[in-house]
């Protein structure tokens, strides 16, 4: 028998908002379900958090402007997020999943990467897999998928080829052929815009990337390239970090020239605080502090913070507060400025 180096496990949960919302209401079964901002019979502004797969069959997906979701389906069912459910939702499942390692990694509200190197055998690690399927299927009545393999990106790639309702399992000595017909965006690290570097230069599959040197890949991506090298051979090194730190998602912009231009300065800050949300949804996290930040002439820089009593994932509260804290920074300095920025630091996943 050989004995697997690593073995890693990604469980995510299917189409998770819309299958609570399944759960409560199950009379919703077999009809399209979308999750997210209010469709106003076509006009709402917002987007879609996620569909059930009923809904995902008339195209409709995350992150998808709900107008458009209301276009390709009128009848679906439309629900506001009810994101005090599925935080508590979240937590029954992570302690669940607890009860089998004492090494996760939780990276979203129904996400985690599992350490499962003690199984020796994927044959064990997949039996694991399974039990945690069935006691959150038992108790919390909802599907989930996993990944087994012997690295947190093969685990990923596994799971989501798995879904809805599967097991997929990935052993290191397959995991290169695995990786080679995938297309490039399915490595870690290459989101659209490495993407669409690689794909003017006609690469397209993982398999393409191969014909790269190490040199090349560095000189191109910097360390991020040197990664990729061995992504593209099916080898990934990443720990699943059971301390998660205090993460933060924040986005500024420099102007060109210093400004005090009320038009230019009020939008920019909207388009900034709706990135920073865009990002936290995606995400599926709550914030607790909001930060502005803002560069003066002369390199003089300022923040201004604001942390809330509770973890809040509400939108408006991160438009509202940061909005604010902008306006002070605006009354009380009338230099012009250079810089402007905002983040929120998330809420930690798990409790202490
Ligand atoms: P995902 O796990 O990415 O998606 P999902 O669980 O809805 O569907 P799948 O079966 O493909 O895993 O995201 C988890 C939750 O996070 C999702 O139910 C809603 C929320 N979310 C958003 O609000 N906006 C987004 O753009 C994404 C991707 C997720
Ligand atoms: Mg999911
Ligand atoms: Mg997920």
């Amino acid at each position: 028998m050989v004995m697997a180096n690593r073995i890693i496990i990604l469980l995510d949960m299917d189409y998770f908002f819309a299958q609570v919302e399944e759960r409560e209401s199950p009379q919703f079964k077999g009809k399209p379900v979308v999750v997210g901002a209010d469709p106003k019979e076509g006009k709402g502004r917002g987007v879609v958090s996620t569909a059930n797969y009923v809904a995902r069959k008339y195209g409709i997906h995350s992150a998808m402007p709900i107008s458009k979701a209301w276009q390709l389906c009128p009848t679906a069912i439309f629900l506001p997020p009810n994101f005090e459910l599925y935080s508590r939702t979240s937590e029954n499942i992570m302690n669940i999943i607890r009860g089998f390692s004492d090494k996760v990694e939780q990276t979203s509200l129904d996400e985690a990467y599992i350490d499962v190197s003690f199984c020796k055998t994927y044959k064990a690690a997949e039996k694991i897999a399974k039990d945690m399927r069935k006691e959150i299927l038992e108790k919390e009545r909802l599907t989930c998928s996993c990944g087994v393999g012997p690295s947190k990106m093969i685990a990923k790639i596994a799971c989501e080829m798995a879904k809805p309702d599967g097991i997929g399992v990935v052993t290191e000595k397959e995991a290169e052929k695995f990786v080679e017909p995938l297309d490039i965006e399915k490595m870690p690290g290459i989101g659209q815009k490495t993407a669409a570097i690689l794909r003017s230069s006609n690469f397209q599959t993982v398999a393409d990337i191969k014909k790269l040197s190490e040199h090349d890949l560095e000189d191109l991506f910097g360390v991020r390239g040197k990664e990729m090298y061995f992504n593209v051979r099916g080898i990934d090194n990443s720990q699943v970090e059971t301390e998660r730190e205090a993460k933060s998602i924040g986005k500024e912009v420099t102007f060109e020239t210093d400004t005090r231009d009320p038009e230019l300065l009020v939008l920019t800050f909207e388009q900034l605080c709706r990135q920073v949300a865009q990002e936290l949804k995606e995400e599926g996290q709550a914030f607790k502090t909001v930060t502005v930040v803002c560069r003066f002439s002369g390199f003089e820089t300022h923040t201004k913070s604001k942390t809330f009593k509770e973890a809040s994932y509400d939108q408006g509260l991160l438009r509202a507060e940061a909005t604010k804290l902008f306006l002070r920074f605006l009354v009380e300095k009338q230099k012009p400025l250079r810089l402007i920025g905002v983040r929120v630091q998330l809420a930690p996943l798990t409790k202490a």
